[in-house]
This record gives structure tokens, sequence and C-alpha cells, in this order.
């Protein structure tokens, strides 16, 4: 892999099988500038095309997941350069990512940092993990899914709260809105994002890429659509092999060898 300058790219578990990426500007608590969103582009993008590779973890440090986007970066941009040099298109490689991403927040996920988050599949919390759309209180309004994504998750209320004020969530109410799925120590919770991403990695690449792909049409698709699409993937399962080694190795009483086809 070629250096990264703001970010620490490196394979853990006991297998090797699962992508770790560490934000690493602790001076500006990880603020999301072009820089680092290219080298998290580029990151994401080679684990995603690893075959040795069955998840990802995306975390920061003990004091910042992220504080926002990068505002000094910001601060001279207009409108029409925005729009032209299509600023912040960037991020949605984090969401296209086929393999699910497992977001590990201690302390800020503020603005951008808390879109960061949401974009992952998955979110565990340190015990210390902060949540907030703080844009308001900088004159603009969250531009990565901070009034969407978080609606969908803590729903309307508690997202209009965070999104008018910049008021804070911790990890207890994240928790309980269910934007985060656990809360561990702020010491332990990345060991427990490797252990829930080698158990994903132990699975079918191939069936586990199609089951986020169906959990993520729930966020696209109306009901009627998203179970008729369910079905349908469902159905294609049945055109793998995966699918016969996985039932076979259920009624064999053995595990399964998966082959990813
Ligand atoms: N951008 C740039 N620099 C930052 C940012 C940021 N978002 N956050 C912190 N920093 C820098 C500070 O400027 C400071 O730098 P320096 O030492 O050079 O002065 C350094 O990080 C340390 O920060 P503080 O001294 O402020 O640390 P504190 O512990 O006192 O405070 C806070 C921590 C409360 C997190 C505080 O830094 C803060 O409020 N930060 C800004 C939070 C914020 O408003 N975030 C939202 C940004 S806007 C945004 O994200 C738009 C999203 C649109 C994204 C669309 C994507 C498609």
């Amino acid at each position: 892999a070629k250096a990264h300058e703001m970010i620490h790219v490196e394979r853990v578990g006991l297998n090797g099988n699962v992508g770790l990426i560490k934000l690493n500007r602790p001076k500006a608590l990880n603020a999301l500038c072009g820089q680092l969103m290219s080298e998290l582009r580029v990151a994401l993008r080679e684990f995603d095309d690893d075959d040795k590779i069955g998840a990802i973890i995306l975390t920061g440090n003990e004091k910042a997941f992220a504080a926002g986007a990068d505002i000094k970066e910001m601060i001279n941009k207009d409108f029409a350069s925005t729009y032209s040099g299509r600023f912040l298109e960037e991020w949605t490689a984090v969401s296209d990512t086929r393999k699910p991403v497992i977001a590990v927040v201690n302390g800020y996920a503020l603005g951008g940092g808390c879109e960061l988050a949401m974009m992952c599949d998955i979110i565990y919390a340190g015990e210390n993990a902060f949540f907030g759309q703080p844009e308001i209180n900088i004159g603009t309004i969250p531009g990565a899914g901070g009034s969407q994504r978080l609606t969908r998750a803590v729903g309307k209320s508690l997202s209009m709260e965070m999104n008018l004020t910049g008021n804070r969530i911790d990890a207890k109410q994240a928790l309980t809105s269910g934007l985060v799925s656990k809360v561990y120590p702020t010491d332990e919770v990345v060991n427990k994002a490797i252990e829930l991403g080698e158990k994903i990695a132990a699975q079918s690449p191939l069936i586990v890429a199609m089951c986020k792909e169906a959990v993520n049409s729930a966020y696209e698709m109306t009901l009627r659509e998203g179970l008729h699409f369910e079905r349908r993937l469902f159905h294609n399962t049945f055109a793998t092999k995966d699918r016969k080694e996985g039932m076979s190795a259920f009624a064999e009483k053995r595990k399964p060898t998966w082959t990813s086809s």
C-alpha cells in the first residue's frame, strides 16, 4: 500500500482479514480536509478490492473520531466553486464501499465526522463518544447526510433538536436512540469492533455483499419495492455455490468452506 500522511492503515484480526483505517490528523481533531478524504477514499478502495479482507473498520483516536469537515478549508469557498468543483463528492466513496464498514467512535463525531460515521454500516461507540451536527453554529447546514441519515436513525424530534441547535448526544443516548449498536469502554471498543469484523469476515464475502445491499435498500426504497428486491436477492443466493455449501454443511454438521462463488 502507498504511504498515507493523514490516515494509518493496517490489517488486523487473527487471520489478518479485517482492514483497519485510523484517521490520523490529531492536531486538528481529525478535521476532514480534502487530502484526508482523498487518502481515505484510496484506502477504502484498496481494502474493498482485496480478496483477503472481509470487513473494514474506520476509527479515529481517543479524543476525536472527527470534529467535522475542515472549517478553515471552507471559509473562502463560494457557491460556484463548491458546485463546479464537485466539493465533497469524494465522500460518497465511503457509502459506495461494498464490504461492511464498521465505524468506531471515540470522542467527537461532529458535523462531517458524525456524517462519516453514519455512512458506515455499523457504529460502535466508546463511552466518551459525542455525536452532533453543529453546522448551524457556523452558518451552514449538514452536507453529507446529517439531516437525512440522522433523522432516519434517531427520529425527527431528536434529529431536529440536534440539527437546529448543535446540541450533542453522548454515547448512552446514541445507544438508546438507535444511532449506534453497542457502547464499550474507550480502550476496549476497537478490539470489540475487530471481533465483530472477524465474525463478518468469516462469512461468505459474496453473500455478505448481497446482504449489505439488501439492508441498504431499506433506506432507498418503499417497503413494497424493498421486499421485492430482498426476495429477488434471496432467490439469487440460490445461484451461488456458497448457498449450497452453507446448507449442506449445516445438514452434515460441519463448518462451511466458502469460495465466494
Ligand atoms: N475544522 C478545522 N479545524 C478544526 C475543526 C474543524 N472542523 N475542529 C477542530 N479544529 C482544530 C482547531 O481549529 C484547533 O486548531 P488550532 O490548534 O490550530 O487552533 C484544533 O483542531 C484543536 O481544536 P480546539 O482547540 O477547538 O479543541 P477543543 O478541545 O477546545 O474543542 C471542539 C473541541 C469542541 C470539537 C471544537 O474544536 C469544535 O467546536 N470544532 C468544530 C466542530 C464543528 O463545528 N464541526 C462541524 C464542522 S462543519 C461540517 O462538518 C460541515 C459538514 C459538511 C460536510 C459535508 C460533507 C459532504
